[in-house]
């Protein structure tokens, strides 16, 4: 049997006329495509060209029959894909900001360094975690029970990679002494958006380092392990938290009970709903200690915090079941388990009926990685649909050559900006506290500005992430472009680690725990920021919204002091957004204010200040928290339904 060549170099061997060859020619040529692919068409037109006639002949030949799609079943035109190239070099905010501020030679190359290698072997490691998601092995062959949660050898890699690089130790080893949080997470945010969601894990591994740090080393052989950058030595941790009754109200959900014995460690009985990458190598977690007589104390004041280890020395789990793996709508890299913890060792951590308090901690870290993963997801997208505007042509020329395509990149590049300088604040504030360099105020806009950054970073990933996606038009809808998934992965960062509504009245907790004290260091600081743009004139106007929207903003907050308890309710979640718009348009001013600033931060301040910086007072203005809205909202919600 001939194969396609053959049979078409005997074609053209037999033909003495060249238009009868010519049309022999190319349906043979269309035959071959159609079984193969392009390497086929390669050997087709080699093998013409053995016979003297060249490639340039036969593309000749297309044009004279006017039939593009004769050579090839599937045309010849093929859109180049976005490329990722290093993150660092790409991102000049962030080079910028640490120009400024941590202007390190060492810290420059190092994450120049990183960024290659994130490129060059991150990014492959990440989406092969994604194309092979973790699998539970009940049983072993033999019917043993295992239950082993089984990862691909990506997973593993990256979590080498993770130690060996101190993505977490360099929280600790503190090199860089209050600017080592801003060294660390420039470092994760690089890492983040390539790395399969290992930021996962990492989070809260460092955000258990940071609660035994906090609580005076009780666990130093498992801190050391923590923050190790021996990757044989290095521990993952868990945060299991979430019971079946739901994640946020822990304090009346924790069903999970603690029994002491003998030795003076406990036994935990309890029923875990999302516990997330599971395959740790410890956890912190938080179960109510029973009396004598098995009763326990039901609210936050029953709960105490536990350290256990998932794996006995011996192999065996530590009285843990599993009982599925999540199926999810993201994150499918990571494994989410439902467990059974059916008399698990564990070691008290906290003082008894401190658990919340102590694992705050923890939460403040893993708050904190959220807000690194959601910019880092939108400074991605943003890095990808420039790129590919660059090369994408549509009616006529490139993407980048239409301007509304450009104005709809730039306000993704105005959102990012701004989380970014959030996210780095946050970053910055943090690591003054744990180098105990931090003025009251930073301490307290530490805490206030931990869930205003998560919650609203979030809704800005979402957003800007599937804006992004948008930008490719149906390619930014196909799977296996890897598109998809950025979009899936960045849907749960408004969810995990306290929902938009459960972190505003976290804000809400911060100021009535302060007396208002937060809400104060917040006025002062963004005042001062604002200051030095006075000398700017290009940033009048943005200056002009943001002390409208702060006196607005003051006002607002002086009537709500005197409105009953429990009132500020419906207005937690505007606040807390105003909050975010302010703050970020202070630290646009403030870093267009710059000696070294540019237009584009001068003009991104500008555009920020645009919009409605302070939501809860034109809410608020237009009745939107009277008390009979809630019976509105909800005739309108249930409209025409009994309740
Ligand atoms: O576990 C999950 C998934 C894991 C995956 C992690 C990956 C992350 C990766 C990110 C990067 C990719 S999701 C589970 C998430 N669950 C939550 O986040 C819980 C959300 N719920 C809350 O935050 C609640 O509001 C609670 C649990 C904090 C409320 O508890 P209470 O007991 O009702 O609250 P209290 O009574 O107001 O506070 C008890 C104590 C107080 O301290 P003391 O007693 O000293 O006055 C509070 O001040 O806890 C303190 N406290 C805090 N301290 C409460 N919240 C905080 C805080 N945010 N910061 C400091």
């Amino acid at each position: 049997m001939r194969t396609s060549t053959q049979t078409l170099t005997h074609a053209y061997a037999h033909s003495g006329d060249g238009a009868v060859w010519r049309h022999r020619c190319l349906s043979m040529a269309v035959r071959v495509c159609r079984r193969g692919n392009r390497v086929a068409l390669h050997m087709l037109s080699r093998s013409v060209s053995h016979n003297s006639v060249s490639v340039e002949t036969l593309s000749e030949l297309d044009s004279h029959t006017h039939t593009p799609f004769s050579r090839s079943a599937i045309g010849t035109f093929f859109q180049e894909r976005p490329l990722l190239t290093n993150p660092f070099t790409q991102d000049a905010l962030l080079r910028a900001y640490l120009q400024r501020h941590l202007p390190v030679r060492e810290v420059c190359d190092e994450l120049l360094r990183f960024g290659e290698r994130v490129v060059c072997e991150v990014e492959a490691l990440g989406r092969r975690c994604e194309l092979h998601p973790p699998a539970l092995q009940r049983y072993d062959p033999w019917g043993r029970r295992r239950d082993r949660i089984l990862t691909c050898d990506a997973w593993a890699q990256l979590r080498r990679i993770s130690a060996h690089e101190g993505l977490v130790a360099a929280g600790y080893e503190r090199s860089y002494g209050e600017w080592s949080r801003v060294y660390q997470m420039s470092k994760m945010y690089l890492f983040a958006p390539s790395a399969g969601l290992y930021t996962c894990p990492l989070a809260m591994t460092d955000g258990a380092a940071k609660v035994i740090e906090t609580l005076g080393m009780p666990a130093r052989k498992a801190f050391e392990r923590l923050t190790t950058r021996d990757d044989k030595r290095f521990w993952t941790s868990g945060q299991w938290m979430t019971e079946r009754r739901g994640g946020s109200d822990v304090s009346s959900g924790t069903e999970t009970v603690a029994k002491q014995q003998q030795d003076g460690w406990f036994k935990l009985h309890g029923f875990k709903w999302f516990t997330s990458a599971t395959d740790a190598d410890m956890t912190l977690t938080l179960a109510r200690i029973t009396d004598e007589h098995g009763r326990t104390t039901p609210g936050s004041r029953g709960l105490s915090l536990f350290l256990a280890e998932v794996w006995d020395s011996d192999g065996s789990s530590n009285g843990i079941e599993v009982q599925r793996l999540k199926d999810k709508l993201g994150t499918r890299q990571v494994p989410t388990a439902e467990l059974l913890l059916d008399g698990m060792n564990a070691r008290l951590l906290s003082e008894e009926g401190r658990g919340v308090a102590s694992i705050a901690n923890m939460l403040t870290i893993t708050r904190i990685y959220n807000t690194v993963c959601a910019v880092a997801a939108m400074r991605r997208i943003v890095h990808l649909s420039r790129e590919y505007a660059c090369k994408r042509s549509v009616f006529g020329k490139l993407l980048k050559d239409h301007a509304l395509h450009v104005q709809t990149l730039s306000r993704m590049e105005v959102e990012t900006r701004a989380a970014f300088l959030l996210m780095m604040e946050v970053c910055r504030l943090l690591g003054r506290e744990e180098n105990r360099s931090a003025s009251e105020r930073e301490t307290l806009l530490l805490r206030l500005m931990t869930p205003v950054a998560k919650l609203y970073t979030a809704k800005q990933a979402v957003s800007v992430v599937s804006e992004g996606l948008e930008s490719f038009g149906g390619q930014g809808y196909i799977e296996d472009t890897g598109l998809p998934s950025m979009l899936r992965d960045a849907q749960v960062l408004s969810i995990w680690e306290g929902t938009t509504n459960v972190l505003s009245l976290d804000v809400l907790r911060s100021i009535a725990k302060s007396s208002g004290s937060v809400l104060q260091a917040f006025f002062r600081d963004v005042e001062e920021r604002l200051l030095p743009a006075e000398a700017c004139p290009a940033l009048r106007p943005a200056l002009a919204s943001l002390r409208a929207s702060l006196s607005a903003l003051m006002r607002f907050c002086e009537k709500a002091a005197s409105r009953p308890a429990g009132a500020m309710e419906l207005a937690a979640r505007d606040l807390a957004y105003s909050l975010a718009r302010v703050y970020m348009g202070a630290l646009l001013v403030d870093h267009a204010s710059w000696e070294h600033a540019t237009h584009t931060d001068v003009y991104t301040a500008l555009r920020w200040c645009d919009q409605d910086l302070c939501p809860v007072v034109s809410r608020d203005a237009a009745g939107c928290f009277d008390p009979q809205t809630t019976a509105m909202d909800s005739a309108l919600v249930y409209d025409g339904l009994k309740l």
